[in-house]
């Protein structure tokens, strides 16, 4: 019988090179793990309980928030407000950082999450997931500070996501490589299923919504048809493949090797800056990346370099295999000189 280890095993074991270790960012991980237990169990029952369909709220981008993905974003809240190891939080769904109220004490890390990425997926049954990211307290004060949550991914002390589809699994990297975990939800246990994930060097995917190809700028629209290998026998074509849930198409490339894109446009009004949230998704996605052997990109540099000036800053994105990603960074260098002068100002913080 192959050995038996559970998500909490392998996050004591992985702390366990780091002698100087208190235990908090171990504490931290098992209850990213155990929130990701409660929403999976709602995720899998919600067309059973009522609770599908629209909350009433919009969230700051406009989008109309689904109930889960409130009481996504509640679970994981609540389960970290009170533990004494984060000295703020910050989700996709909160205008503002939120503080650790005043009756428990602040700790060293700083949580950043989308609770449930691709949530427009919910009432069609498609996968969904949620994203996070750790990083440590820099601000002066006793309780956290946006200063806390606005650092660069190349400072992350950990990150990973949930999926919740064909079965619920929780990926995650302290730095140490990346590894997979799937849910027995007969024993409630994450058994580590994907151990020290890398990206296969030959990608078999793309995934983009091709819906905007009218929009995109040149370099990208030669970078998709490079991908499809139209003018070169030699290669072969990748496979398209785009579900509209992020995590479930980073996922997917993760493990078959590929590239996941969402770049920005240039239709009026023009969207240079793209769709994906740099604090929420991008920099989590990353820090995985590049643990597993790949990279990720705006365009134009790293994504885990930039520095982020605001809190629901938004960046385009290429992510997966590192030759893939470089590709699509020299398309754009070639032919998107327009592209690149309208998006400098949102990457600087002057817009
Ligand atoms: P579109 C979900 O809202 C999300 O942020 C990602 O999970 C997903 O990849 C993307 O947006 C889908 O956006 O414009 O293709 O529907």
């Amino acid at each position: 019988m192959p050995q038996i280890v559970t998500i909490e095993r392998h996050i004591l074991d992985q702390q366990k090179r780091f002698p100087q270790a208190t235990g908090a960012l171990t504490g931290l991980l098992y209850d990213m793990a155990l929130s990701g237990k409660l929403i999976s169990r709602e995720t899998n029952r919600a067309g059973l309980v009522g609770i599908l369909g629209a909350a009433d709220g919009v969230n700051v981008y406009g989008e109309q928030q689904q109930r889960l993905d409130m009481f996504a974003d509640d679970v994981i809240f609540k389960m970290n407000d009170h533990t004494g190891r984060l000295c703020v939080m910050a989700s996709e769904e909160h205008d503002d950082i939120m503080h650790i109220p005043d009756e428990f004490d602040c700790g060293n890390y700083a949580l950043l999450y989308d609770p449930l990425d691709g949530s427009s997926n919910i009432d069609v049954n498609v996968s969904v997931g949620t994203i996070f990211a750790i990083q440590r307290k820099i601000s002066a004060g006793e309780r956290g500070a946006l200063e806390d949550v606005l650092q660069p991914g190349r400072r992350l002390v950990a990150a990973g996501y949930m999926v919740y589809g064909s079965s619920t699994m929780m990926v995650y990297s302290a730095g140490q490589g990346v590894h997979g975990f799937t849910l027995d939800p007969s024993v409630g246990e994450f058994l580590l299923s994907h151990p020290d994930i890398r990206i296969p060097a030959k990608p078999r995917y793309y995934s983009s919504n091709q819906g905007y190809q009218k929009v995109w700028t040149p370099g990208v629209r030669r970078f998709c048809e490079w991908l499809q290998a139209l003018d070169d026998d030699e290669r072969e074509p990748l496979g398209a493949r785009y579900v509209g849930s992020m995590v479930t198409d980073f996922h997917r490339n993760l493990l078959y090797g590929g590239v996941f894109f969402y770049p920005g446009d240039m239709q009026q009004p023009a969207k240079p800056n793209g769709k994906m949230r740099l604090l929420f998704e991008a920099q989590a996605l990353a820090f995985l990346a590049e643990q597993a052997g790949g990279y990720a990109s705006d365009g134009i540099g790293d994504i885990l370099d930039i520095q982020p000036h605001s809190l629901h800053q938004r960046v385009p994105l290429f992510i997966g295999n590192r030759d893939l990603v470089e590709t699509a960074e020299s398309f754009i260098r070639e032919h998107d000189q327009d592209w690149l002068e309208a998006y400098r100002p949102f990457r600087e913080g002057r817009r």
